[in-house]
Parts: structure tokens; sequence; C-alpha cells
């Protein structure tokens, strides 16, 4: 199938680069929005967030005339879904006494609603949005039926999901496999042949539904993983254990590779995806439900050390270091990092909080620092939250002479407690209650 003219659907993270790389292709493509705001910053030859190249790329694109955003959809050969998914905010499942929440599905409807009036037979429509089983047959399908064609006879249905690495989106969106699920074999052709255009991995072709299983496998499966590197870091605090050292050693397996603890999974990705699978099955997802228990507590067990570092959190200034949701990315939704702040702002410290990728950021509740020296100057203990390359790079002495703490806590394993201990700093990490030498005295 030819494709002269697409329109995406939503412009956000994954919506504006897979627009812009269409464009950088060759294809004429209407990014659609309903935020005239973000339709305006981007017709200037500007965005709204935060990814390596993005913004040259949306330039150039802008600039060759094949890119351009609007409110509305318009007549296209083929149109792209990309809007959130996120959860329903006060209404919960619940099963044998167990919550778990709900994805809220009214982006995808009112995308798919707005593609009606311009649906033509033989047009492909590609649902990217991560969602619940089924939801391309079950709920994309019969909106666009709405406009008197089926999908599958009259026009082309598939689900490919979007699996890019925020922060590395241009470079994975083309090398990245592709998997494009369609209604029917022919729609599945039709959505090799789309993401054919750019995507140099492999595209692999199945059905809707195995589309959709197979990218909330992929964030189920992280997820459940990185519960179990949680799991472990309370096991190494428990028993005098550095669970750093642990996990390399335990990696050195040849099938073994641990993932790495922290203050929580965060994003909008890992920590969402499993409930979509708990949503439609609760019965049969003990291990995914529990998983996300897991990592969603996982703030308070770092809270919990950080308070054993200082004694009580009670008045104590504490400078946290990065809130972003993990390394070098701007997005703060649904971040650990964040709720460790709140968390220790809520038990009685005082948080200063520095973020360098969005230092005006407004944080209900935190006081956000205007540069690293405001957040640690007069600070009882500097927490390092985020493994911000930039932090990585600190050195110790340096910063020994710009702040009044002599605790550090490092919830990430990005410091080396030599060099902090050198510059007359203590210093205390997750899931490292004592030293290996202090364990094997006991
Ligand atoms: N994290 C840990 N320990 C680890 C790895 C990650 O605590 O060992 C935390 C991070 O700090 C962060 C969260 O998990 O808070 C998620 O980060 P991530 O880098 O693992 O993943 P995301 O959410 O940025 O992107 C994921 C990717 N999925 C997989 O790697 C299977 C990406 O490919 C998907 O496209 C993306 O979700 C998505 O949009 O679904």
């Amino acid at each position: 199938m030819n494709f002269q003219k697409i329109c995406v659907i939503g412009l956000g993270y994954i919506g504006l680069p897979t627009a812009s790389t269409f464009a950088a292709h060759g294809i004429k493509v209407l990014g659609v929005d309903i935020s005239p705001h973000i339709i305006e910053t981007i017709n200037k030859g500007q965005i709204h967030i935060h990814e390596p190249g993005l913004l040259e790329e949306v330039q150039k694109a802008i600039q060759s005339g094949n890119f351009r955003a609007a409110t509305k959809p318009e007549d296209a050969d083929a149109f792209i879904i990309a809007v959130p998914t996120p959860f329903q905010e006060n209404k919960f499942g619940e099963y044998n006494g167990l919550t778990y929440k709900l994805a809220d599905m009214r982006a995808v409807t009112s995308a798919a609603e707005s593609i009606v009036p311009f649906l033509r037979k033989g047009n492909l429509v590609v649902l990217e949005s991560t969602s619940p089983p089924r939801t391309t047959v079950d709920l994309v399908a019969p909106i666009l039926a709405r406009s008197g064609l089926k999908a599958g006879r009259d026009f082309h249905l598939a689900y490919s999901p979007e699996r890019v690495l925020p922060g590395q989106i241009l470079r994975e969106l083309i090398e990245n496999a592709r998997v494009i699920g369609g209604v029917t074999p022919e729609s599945a052709q039709a959505g090799y042949d789309l993401y054919g255009t750019f995507v140099k991995g492999q595209i692999i072709k199945t059905d809707a539904t195995t589309a959709e299983m197979v990218k909330l496998m992929e964030n189920t499966y992280r997820d459940v993983n990185i519960a179990i590197a949680n799991e472990f870091s309370r096991l190494a605090d428990k028993f005098g254990v550095d669970v750093w050292e642990a996990i390399s050693i335990a990696n050195l397996h040849p099938r073994v590779k641990i993932l790495s603890p922290g203050p929580g999974v965060g994003g909008h990705c890992i920590s969402v995806d499993p409930w979509f699978f708990v949503e439609a099955a609760p019965e049969i997802t003990p291990l995914i439900y529990h998983s996300r228990q897991v990592n969603d507590a996982q703030p308070h067990f770092v809270v919990e050390t950080i308070k054993r570092a200082l004694g009580s959190l009670k008045g104590k200034k504490i400078a946290a270091l990065g809130l972003a949701y993990k390394p070098d990315v701007d997005d703060l939704r649904e971040s650990p990092a964040n709720e460790v702040a709140q968390i220790l702002q809520h038990e009685g410290a005082q948080v200063k909080a520095w973020e360098p990728f969005k230092p005006d950021a407004n944080m209900p509740g935190i006081d956000m620092a205007s540069s690293l020296e405001a957040a640690i100057i007069e600070a009882d203990a500097i927490v390092l939250l985020v493994k911000h390359a930039e932090f990585l790079k600190f050195n110790p002495l340096e910063i020994a002479k710009k702040t009044s703490a002599r605790i550090v806590v490092d919830t990430v394993n990005g410091w080396k407690k030599e060099a902090w201990e050198n510059a007359g700093f203590t210093l205390l990490r997750l899931g490292k209650n004592k030293s290996p030498v202090e364990n094997r005295k006991l």
C-alpha cells in the first residue's frame, strides 16, 4: 500500500517523534492534538517536551513543508492514534478484597471518534496507545464502524505498540523491532507497508490482540523483575548484606540478570501497563498484582533508610537530588523520586529538591531549588534519588565546600563510598545496611 498523507493523533512523547520521523521520510503528516497550545508551539517550530534531537527533527519537518499541526484530523491515507491511556482517577476495580487500578480509555475513544468523519474505503487506522487486551477489536473497531465502513473489509485496522525508550526515542523508533497486529492479515500488511517507510528493525506481522499482549508483557516482565530486585534490597538490608555487591556476583551466573533496585518504578509505562492485565483478568494475575504492590511501596522503604541515616526526619533539611522518574529525562510523571520527596516532607522533613532537567517544575508540596547550590547549602543530608549523569560526576570535595550536610544517602548506587567518605561525608546506600566486613564479624 502506498501512503501519501497520514494523520497522527496525539502529539506527546510518542506521537510527535513518530509524526516527525514519518515527515522526515517524505510522507505528508498532519499532527493532531486537542491542545491549541501544543499546536501553536509545534507550528512555530518549537516543542513542548524534552527528548534529545527532537527539536531539530521537528524544525526540519516543518521547514520541509511535510509536517504541520492542527486540532482536527483531515482526509488522509492512514490515521495513527498515539494518545495517553492513564488510570481512572477515582474508580478502582475489586477482586477478592484486593483493589486494582482501571485504565482510562477516554482519549482513545475520542481519538477514534474524531477519525470517523474522515474515514474512507481503503484507509488504514493504527492504534499505538498501550491498551488492555482486545481494545482494538472491542473498543476501536465498533467506534470506527459508525462511519458505515467495516474494519478488515472496507478499511484496514491494526495495533502497533511503540516500544521506544524515553531519552532514545528517535533512534529506537527506527532501529527497534516493530510488531504490527492486524484485524486481518491484509491489515497487518498495510501496517507493515506504512512503518516500513522508516523502520530498519524487523517488522513482525501478527493479529491485533497478540500485539496488544506483547506490549503489556514486555513492560510487565520488567516490572516483575524490578520488584524482585527491590525485594532483594530489603532482604539485603535485613541481613546486613550489600545488595549491589550480591547482585553483581549473582549476575555472573550465565542465566541470571537481576535488575537494579531503586526508589521504585515510575514513568507512564512500566508502572501502569501491568494493571491493564490485572484489570482484564484479576483472578489469574496474583504475581503481577503483588509486583506492582512491591514497587509502589518501595518509596516508603527508601524513606525508612533515610530516616535511619538521620535518626529522625522531624525538622531535618534534606536536599533531594533528582525528581524525574529515571535518569536524564525531564519526565516527572509517576516519579518514585518525587514520591520519596513527598513522604519525607509529610514526615516532617524540609525538602529542597533540585531537578536539573526541570528546575521550574511546579510540584505541589515540594520546594524546588533554583540551583544545586541552593538545594544543598543548608542541608542536613543530601539524598541522591535519580542517576542523572551530571550527579554521577560530582566531586565530593567540591560538594563539601558548598553544603553543611555531612550525611549523604545514595538510593541508586550512583556514588563511590570512599570518595565521599574521604571528603568527610558519611554515605549510606539503599540495600546496604552494613558493610560486608561488619557482616562477617557478626
Ligand atoms: N528501574 C528500576 N530498576 C531497573 C530499571 C528501571 O528501578 O533496573 C526503574 C526506572 O528508574 C524507572 C522505571 O523503572 O523509574 C522505568 O524505567 P525504564 O527505563 O525501565 O523504562 P521506561 O518506562 O522509560 O520505558 C519502558 C521501556 N520498556 C521496556 O524496557 C520493556 C520502553 O521500551 C517502552 O517503550 C516504554 O516503557 C513504554 O512506553 O511502554
